[in-house]
């Protein structure tokens, strides 16, 4: 009996669970561009061309390795709209009986798939290096499930970076030699940028008529789109920017938006590359002597830590995780997300450069945009839609964790044993963004005050009762208390009027 094989957008890997589960002589593979997937947040027209060709590419890989794959175009006329109207579509068409598939990345489609009337066998997706067996057995007795002892024990499983039984260099973790200051320069000259061939050239006219109203420039259009060029971009980075990785890991330039950062997160993602032979190949690097312990020490955490970390606690947290609001934050996303004008310079270059390149580096995530949704008590589901949307590597199973959990605090703790908040002073510090900027980041108080500045304290102060007895902390608290109080009024006062403009919808 023919059954049908289902690889979503972001599950183009040759050595996919569900095609190593199907039989190529009597299976068919079925793959589908449509709008409910392209359109249930705004997705960003570089991040839906981006798949689109890279699906089409993969298609066609398998083709030739001999699978019978059903591909729907988007602008095919009998296109359902949906992956569960496909299946059907084409189950009804080839008389297939159930469907394999690999487990998606987003609860939402999780729960239609299993709704479906057709027998369904979902796979788990072992291009993770921790099953969600493995990843409970970690977590199910501890208090507090911090990514450093989890990322140990990945360091373990995976031998990577290991001497026997010990950490290599002897250190678990080269943090303290990272996060330098933006440098005056950068040497790396950034990812490799394809030049798109007529397949892209056709997706792009696809995107540009059927999404070109949504937030993003859809060119000039450089992404890789087949395994062949992530390679190459993986490759390229390692020769010229893995060296500088861990130093400038949280450095921010205004001209410089990819700094030494790796640019594959969206090719990870989507199944073009590997974690652990991404991996491998930067510890060969370091092995050969081609980069410093801390530069692949950081690296590789973040990928078998950041990276297996988050998608065990997606799926151990649940479908309602993308809901939580611990701190019950219900301010509107302001309009300069969406590219409105604003007089804060990190926010409108890092909007700019999300405009226009769907990327934005962790830091720029985190403590800027983040940082700043945080203090200003924008509701998290907003954020949430809003990173979902904006940035090429995003899926649910990714970004949650990092939005609601690391960046936002919403979940209560979960993932960041204190919220990642900051004054301007730490923008000042790890970028060049605040000198051209129209607040002033030493001032304070008063008009041109940096609004991260009054936000801070504001933050602290609404939520005093929860976060004054966190050991990690408490400094904050005594350095208030310790402030002069007239002082403290007027600083509460202009962060009031700074969110009341912020909330009328003024620019700000
Ligand atoms: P590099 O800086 O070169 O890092 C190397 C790799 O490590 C990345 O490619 C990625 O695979 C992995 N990685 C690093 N940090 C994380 C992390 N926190 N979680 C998971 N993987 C990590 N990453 C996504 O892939 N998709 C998202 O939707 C996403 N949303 C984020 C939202 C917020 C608020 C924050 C703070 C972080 C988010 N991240 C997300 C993590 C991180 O910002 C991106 O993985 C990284 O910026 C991708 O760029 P890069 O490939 O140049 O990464
Ligand atoms: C993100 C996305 C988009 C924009 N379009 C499609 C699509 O048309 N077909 C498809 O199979 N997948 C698409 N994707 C990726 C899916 O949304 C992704 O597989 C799920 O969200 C699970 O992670
Ligand atoms: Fe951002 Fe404040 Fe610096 Fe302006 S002064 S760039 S708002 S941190």
């Amino acid at each position: 009996m023919t059954r049908l094989v289902l690889v979503l957008g972001d599950q183009l890997s040759e050595g996919l669970s569900a095609l190593r589960a199907a039989d190529k002589d009597r299976d068919i593979v079925v793959m589908a561009e449509v709008a409910e997937e392209a359109g249930y947040v705004p997705h960003h027209p570089k991040k839906i061309a981006f798949l689109f060709a890279a699906m089409r590419k993969f298609a066609q890989r398998l083709q030739d390795a001999g699978w019978r794959v059903a591909y729907t175009r988007l602008d095919d006329t009998d296109n359902s709209g949906a992956i569960c109207g496909e299946l059907l579509r084409r189950a009804a068409e080839h008389d297939a009986t159930g469907v394999i598939a690999t487990q998606p990345g987003e609860w939402r489609l999780i729960g239609a798939l299993s709704e479906m009337p057709l027998k369904l066998h979902i796979i788990r997706d072992d291009r993770f290096i921790a099953s969600a067996d493995a990843f409970e057995a970690w977590a199910k007795d501890k208090k507090q499930l911090r990514m450093e002892y989890f990322y140990r024990e990945m360091r373990r499983k995976t031998g990577l970076l290991m001497e026997g039984e010990q950490p290599a260099g002897g250190k678990w973790n080269y943090d303290h030699d990272n996060r330098k200051p933006a440098p005056d320069d950068v040497k790396f000259e950034g990812p490799l940028m394809f030049e798109p061939d007529n397949a892209v050239e056709e997706v792009l006219d696809l995107v540009a008529a059927r999404f070109g109203g949504n937030f993003g420039a859809l060119r000039p259009f450089w992404f890789a789109t087949d395994r062949d060029q992530a390679l190459a971009q993986l490759d390229h980075w390692i020769k010229g920017g893995l060296t500088e990785f861990g130093d400038y890991q949280d450095a921010m330039l205004a001209d410089r938006p990819f700094m030494y950062h790796s640019l594959i997160s969206l090719y990870i993602n989507a199944g073009l590359l590997d974690p652990l032979e991404v991996c491998q190949k930067v510890e060969a690097a370091w092995q050969a002597g081609k980069a410093p312990l801390n530069a692949a020490e950081g690296f590789i955490r973040q990928i078998i830590g950041w990276r297996e970390y988050v998608r065990g606690i997606w799926y151990r947290e649940g479908p309602d995780y993308t809901r939580r609001n611990i701190l019950n934050h219900s301010n509107d996303l302001p309009s300069m997300y969406w590219g409105a004008p604003t007089d804060m310079r990190c926010i409108s270059q890092t909007v700019a450069q999300t405009r226009d390149q769907a990327y934005a580096h962790h830091i720029q995530r985190l403590m800027v945009t983040g940082n700043f949704a945080l203090l200003a008590g924008i509701d998290p589901w907003q954020v949430h839609e809003w990173y979902l949307a904006v940035y090429a590597d995003a899926y649910e199973w990714v970004e949650a964790p990092n939005v609601i959990g690391m960046s936002l605090f919403a979940d209560g703790g979960i993932i960041a044993s204190k919220p990642y908040v900051s004054s301007g002073n730490y923008i000042d510090r790890m970028s060049d963004y605040c000198g051209g900027c129209a607040y002033k980041v030493k001032d304070k108080t008063g008009p041109k005050a940096c609004p991260f500045n009054l936000l801070y304290w504001h933050f602290l102060i609404r939520h005093r009762d929860r976060f004054s007895s966190n050991p990690r902390m408490g400094q904050m608290y005594a350095t208030w208390d310790r402030m002069d109080v007239e002082r403290r009024k007027t600083v509460l006062r202009d962060a009031d009027t700074f969110l009341a403009k912020m909330q009328a919808g003024d620019r700000i």
